[in-house]
């Protein structure tokens, strides 16, 4: 059974979700009295883990937008019925009898250009998440698996060519300088996410962390952060295509020389619900002053037509710095990876083609 502590942890944690007036999350909305009392004595058989590890994320945050994460793979399973409202709520509708589409990446010189002019998009990033099939998640891992991780992923990264050819700079011995300068340029994640930290993903944090990125800073490897990996694409100004065309080369490399993490109904595996199947996270900063004059909630309210996400320039939980705003992709799942990337194209093409009008 579960422990006692877990279980008045599990208790407490539900009156503070339905007392709090201000929390707005995923978690709150979709854990009834019902679901709660269905799940409090559930552990996945693998490593043990219960609802304490699925929700404590969105108990210690209550500003969180979603609350929750998956200690462990079959998480996804034994707290199904938190999950999956969650994840239908948050990926357009996809249901817990619908199946992730097989991974398709799609033709990248389908897409061009999405600001041929310059004048709005700063710079466009496309991301996706994969998890290694040898390691467990974050709340699982041990200070070992952090260590195999990064020297599996860093040696496998040392073996790429041409343009993605690039150097790996563990987290451990790197100055303040150069970590937060790489943070200030988007290059690097940031340290200290209460999010993660309330999850139980940051432990023996530095041990086992890292960035790869090739020479021009084009072509990027987060290892050890959230994911296991985080493979990124990024250039200056809105070139959509090229941007695309480097991420479908780095993954298709990666993925010749190691095996991912992958479900046939939810697609490639990740710690947050929110990244599961297509993983792709498509996002340009843009300055849209003139939408963007009520401030955030109103230019979301715009962005909501196009299923798209609006956060500061600074990444998630962030202040639009200068009036730029981070505007990417909202759903991962039910839809193939062109699809993702058409998505914020198209959502990108009209919000600009807006702005255009209010000039
Ligand atoms: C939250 O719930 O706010 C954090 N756990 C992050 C969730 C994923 N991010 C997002 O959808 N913006």
């Amino acid at each position: 059974g579960v422990d006692p502590a877990v279980l008045k942890y599990l208790e407490d944690g539900f009156k503070k979700l339905q007392s709090s007036s201000t929390c707005k999350s995923k978690l709150k909305k979709f854990l009834t009295k019902e679901v709660f009392d269905n799940l409090k004595n559930l552990k996945t058989k693998t490593f043990g883990s219960t609802l304490k590890d699925v929700i404590q994320s969105g108990i210690e945050n209550l500003d969180s937008g979603v609350g929750v994460y998956a200690p462990d793979a079959e998480a996804y399973t034994v707290f199904a019925d938190l999950f999956d409202p969650i994840i239908q709520d948050y990926h357009g509708g996809f249901k817990k009898t619908d199946k992730h589409p097989k991974c398709t990446m799609g033709d990248p010189n389908k897409f061009g250009d999405v600001d041929p002019q310059g004048k709005y998009v700063v710079s466009t990033r496309i991301r996706c998440g994969r998890s290694v099939q040898q390691f467990p998640f974050n709340p699982n891992m041990t200070q070992e698996h952090y260590k195999q991780l990064e020297d599996l992923v860093s040696s496998t990264l040392k073996g790429l060519s041409g343009e993605l050819k690039g150097t790996y700079y563990p987290l451990t011995g790197m100055t303040k300088d150069v970590q937060q300068k790489l943070i200030d340029d988007h290059f690097l994640f940031k340290e200290g996410d209460r999010f993660l930290q309330a999850a139980n993903a940051c432990r023996y944090w530095p041990t086992g962390r890292g960035i790869f990125h090739n020479d021009n800073k084009t072509f990027l490897v987060w290892i050890g952060e959230e994911d296991h990996m985080r493979i990124i694409s990024m250039q200056k100004g809105g070139n959509i295509k090229e941007v695309y065309a480097r991420l479908v080369k780095g993954v298709e490399e990666i993925a010749k020389r190691m095996k991912f993490s992958h479900d046939d109904r939810l697609g490639f595996l990740t710690f947050c619900p929110t990244n599961l199947g297509t993983t792709i996270r498509a996002s340009v900063h843009i300055k849209l002053p003139l939408l963007a004059k009520g401030g955030h909630d109103a230019l979301q309210k715009v962005a909501d037509k196009f299923q798209l996400q609006v956060r500061g320039s600074a990444g998630e939980h962030s202040e639009a710095v200068g009036g730029m705003y981070d505007i990417s992709n909202r759903e991962r799942m039910g839809l193939t990876e062109f699809d993702a990337v058409s998505k914020m194209f198209k959502g990108i093409t009209e919000l600009i083609r807006m702005e255009q009008e209010l000039e």
